[in-house]
């Protein structure tokens, strides 16, 4: 007969849960995301760090500014925050777009045939049902390639 310590045993059927997705939920869920239009920069002056020479990718997600008359020089990207949104198939989804910098985001969720213009100061909220698997581009027009998010739909289980 095998004997069994006690944490051994509750170790094992939470692997096992893992393992089996019976610790997960099964039933489809509503799922509720906030999705914010951001712009992280960085700035600093030439005598601290020097003007990068080599040029950044030509795209409107990148944007960089030459040192003003003070010396100081700035570097952001336009990005969505979170960029992947997780879901099960099935489930009830609400994306709330927040557009927090810049003026205005053309943006298509690829394969869900959703689309939008979030502006800065609003809220964009898009309904759907996650009844397609795969990996969907959340992607902005004006902010290649940064600006694309994925919806990213795992199978039931
Ligand atoms: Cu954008």
């Amino acid at each position: 007969m095998q004997s069994v310590c006690k944490s051994c045993a509750v170790l094992g059927m939470l692997v096992g849960g893992i393992l089996t997705g019976a610790s997960g939920p099964s039933e489809a869920a509503k799922r509720f995301f906030t999705i914010a239009a951001v712009e992280p920069k960085g700035a600093v002056t030439v005598d601290k760090e020097p003007f990068p020479t080599a040029a950044l990718p030509e795209a409107g997600g990148y944007v960089i500014k030459k040192p003003d008359a003070t010396g100081r020089w700035e570097v952001s990207t336009y990005v969505w925050q979170p960029s992947q949104i997780i879901v099960t198939e099935g489930d009830e989804v609400s994306l709330e777009f927040v557009g927090i910098n810049g003026a205005e985001h053309p943006t298509t969720i690829v394969g869900y045939d959703k689309a939008l213009v979030l502006k800065r100061g609003h809220v964009v909220r898009v309904e759907l049902t996650a009844d397609k698997v795969g990996t969907f581009p959340i992607v902005c027009a004006h902010h290649r390639p940064s600006m694309v998010g994925e919806l990213i739909v795992m199978p039931k289980k």
